[in-house]
């Protein structure tokens, strides 16, 4: 009996120790987590009274009654009432236990009362609480719920899922730095520029709802061919002229013959190895030398060779290459030698390689100035300057020699955008001061900024100044601004730049921030041509003393070929340390084929007729036929001061799309590419004047 008791004892005390955990448990806020072991699949995470105080009240409950029971049992057995407990619910029953082992009525009534309560509580807490819906769907349909945010969402574990996000997270990304350059774009424009912007933006959706009616199938307005005046020649009366000419002929049928056999696709020909040539200004651009040819293969009317080289741009020219390229360079040869082809032949292939090649290269403008990088992925549009330009900048006989392709792009393809990249470029220019009235070579496209006090018309300026004026000529004298900017430029340049020598040489030299460099360059050369064919142009009293400029230039650059042991041009020659017109160090000694000088001789013969430049022309035909030609085409040299040349092994493609046409055209009668209705790009690519009452039609220059 003693021991039944002692047992009874310890397990109220058992209990009751129990039951002090168990306050603990759920009446302390910090031992609050220690609810969920008890309650581990409690729904209700949002509800904080039937997560916490619920679960308390149930189990607080049912200790009571069990230690409740277990206390009865043992005062029934023992006739007195239980150590006092800890617990608040442990009041002292005024009641007997009918049975020590069952609940009576009233404990059964109460275990009904509180479970019915919890019941009440927790499903009340669904129903009226504010976020019950989202506790339905959170508690009974979970799985789905989580589902649906699968399907509307990309599922990560899926990799075409996973493809899917990063395609639409590069599209957000590319869309935003988009409107970024757009914004800083639109930030930097003046209002009118703005305006003339959203007329253009109005035009083109106007345009675009017309449909599709006057356009090819690559989307090209359809345009009527008519041949421009004088896109054909024929042979000059003179017996000794026609003979030169057949002869430059012949030597365009051994530079091609050559390079169709040893190097066709390749970019150029390498004469002594006999084999093809790449230059990376190119990218991975192929077929250079016969984009360049084209049109000269035309002129001299060798059409089998057209057709050949017609069909290699058809089935081979492809501008879809992961690589940078020379937006220059490409743009003078490639898409100057593609307009001038489709002038002359009429052939719709290279119209529609034109503005194909035009449209890879307009991602090159995407700069906050909108002056091109020179250098461009053809790919990716990524756009960036020669690493060895001061501060980074774009330089200005690449970005200012684009003007004249890019109006024709724009007038062969309906599109505007290729005309107003480039007279953004202008507006640039004429924005920023000029030192002297000079244009420095060097041009920050982030800042819009002067780099380097560099000036030169010859490497990094030459064309830029060409180009002015050919526009004013190209537009049909309509272009007002290229003609001021030009010949502003010229006066400059005479003002600073133009020094005669000792002995009476006159020569254009270089600018270095107020320093005088006197060298002239090679391809300074060409300025003879330009100040030529700008004469008549210039106010009356400065056409005379232009053209007396022109003329001496001629004849200095005449004296750099003929001071050499090749009678042949050195690629820079000097007016200092007592010479003149003579290169005096070994890297300036080499001739690549270059035309200038001959450029220069095909412009004064025009304007002058003067037969010494015929006989220039061809004292520089029997130097190239005696020291540069060779069995596999035709060749540089190294020096032109050696008695016996030194070849290079590069046939350049400028050879055959500027020396050899220049020279063809040198003893070719005036109508044949006259200068009235042609401009010749300075790939020596011509294109034809655009008329003014006929801006409306393309092509329509007739
Ligand atoms: C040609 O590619 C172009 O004439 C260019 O403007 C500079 N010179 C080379 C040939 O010398």
């Amino acid at each position: 009996m003693a021991q039944r008791k002692r047992q009874k004892n310890r397990l109220v005390s058992k209990v009751n120790s129990l039951l002090v955990w168990v306050y603990s448990c759920f009446f302390d806020n910090k031992e609050q987590s220690r609810i969920y072991p008890v309650f581990p699949l409690c729904p209700f995470t949002n509800c904080n009274f039937v997560q916490t105080r619920c679960p308390n009240i149930v189990v607080l409950s049912v200790v009571w009654l069990v230690e409740h029971k277990a206390v009865t049992a043992a005062q029934a057995e023992e006739g007195k009432m239980p150590v006092a407990t800890l617990l608040p619910f442990t009041a002292t029953p005024n009641r007997k236990s009918a049975s020590p082992t069952s609940f009576r009525l009233t404990e059964k009534f109460i275990l009904l009362l509180v479970f019915s309560a919890f019941i009440t509580l927790c499903f009340g807490a669904i129903f009226f609480l504010p976020d019950s819906s989202k506790l339905l769907s959170g508690v009974f349909f979970h799985s789905s719920a989580v589902e649906t945010n699968t399907r509307t969402g990309p599922d990560s574990s899926d990799p075409g899922s996973a493809l899917n996000e990063e395609r639409v997270l590069a599209k957000i990304r590319k869309d935003h730095e988009k409107a970024l350059l757009e914004a800083k774009d639109t930030l930097q424009k003046r209002p009118d520029e703005i305006k003339q912007d959203i007329i253009n933006e109005k035009e083109k959706v106007a345009k675009e709802s017309m449909g599709q009616g006057g356009k090819d199938d690559n989307n090209l307005p359809i345009v009527e061919y008519h041949r421009p005046p004088g896109a054909t020649g024929h042979e000059p009366l003179d017996p000794e002229t026609k003979d030169r000419r057949a002869k430059i002929k012949e030597m365009m049928k051994h530079a091609w013959g050559n390079y169709r056999r040893y190097a066709w696709g390749s970019n150029e020909l390498r004469p002594i190895s006999k084999q093809g040539h790449s230059s990376n200004l190119f990218g991975d651009i192929k077929g250079a030398t016969i984009v360049d040819a084209l049109d000269t293969l035309h002129i001299m009317e060798m059409f089998e060779e057209f057709d050949a080289a017609t069909d290699w741009v058809e089935k081979n020219l492809d501008f879809n290459v992961n690589a940078e390229v020379s937006v220059f360079e490409v743009n003078i040869r490639f898409v100057g030698g593609l307009l001038s082809a489709y002038y002359l032949s009429g052939k719709e292939v290279f119209r529609r390689k034109a503005v194909e090649l035009g449209e890879k290269l307009l991602p090159a403008f995407k700069t906050p100035t909108g002056i091109p990088w020179a250098l461009l992925n053809l790919k990716s549009g990524i756009g960036r300057n020669w690493p060895w330009a001061s501060g980074g900048s774009s330089i200005l006989a690449e970005y200012g020699t684009l003007h004249l392709e890019f109006m024709h792009l724009s007038k062969l393809s309906g599109n505007p955008e290729f005309a107003q990249k480039v007279m953004n470029i202008r507006k640039v220019l004429n924005r920023l001061d000029k030192p002297q009235g000079l244009y420095p070579n060097y041009l920050n496209p982030n800042s819009g900024q002067w780099g380097q006090h560099h000036v030169s018309v010859g490497g990094l300026g030459d064309s830029f100044y060409e180009y002015l004026l050919k526009a004013w000529l190209m537009s049909d004298k309509t272009d007002e601004e290229g003609k001021r900017m030009y010949y502003d430029a010229l006066q400059a340049i005479e003002t600073n730049l133009i020094r005669k020598s000792s002995g009476g040489l006159t020569y254009i030299a270089e600018w270095k921030g107020g320093l005088l460099e006197h060298k002239m360059g090679h391809l300074t050369c060409f300025a003879g041509g330009m100040i030529a064919l700008g004469a008549d142009g210039a106010p009356s009293e400065k056409t005379g003393h232009q053209m007396e400029q022109a003329a001496e230039i001629a004849r200095t650059c005449h004296e750099s070929y003929a001071r050499t042991a090749l009678k042949l041009g050195p690629e820079a020659f000097r007016f200092d340390g007592g010479v003149e017109a003579i290169a005096t160090r070994q890297n300036e000694k080499y001739f690549i084929l270059r035309p200038e000088v001959i450029e220069t001789y095909l412009y004064m013969w025009r304007f002058t007729h003067d037969p010494k430049y015929r006989e220039w022309g061809w004292e520089a035909v029997q130097a190239l036929e005696q020291h540069c030609k060779v069995e596999g085409g035709y060749s540089g040299v190294r020096d032109v001061y050696a008695s016996t040349p030194n070849h290079d092994d590069v046939q350049q493609s400028f050879y055959l799309a500027e020396t050899l046409k220049y020279l063809y055209l040198l003893f070719s009668d005036d109508d044949h590419l006259p200068f009235d209705h042609w401009v010749f790009n300075t790939e020596a690519h011509p294109l034809p004047v655009i008329l003014k009452d006929k801006t409306d039609i393309p092509n329509e220059v007739e």
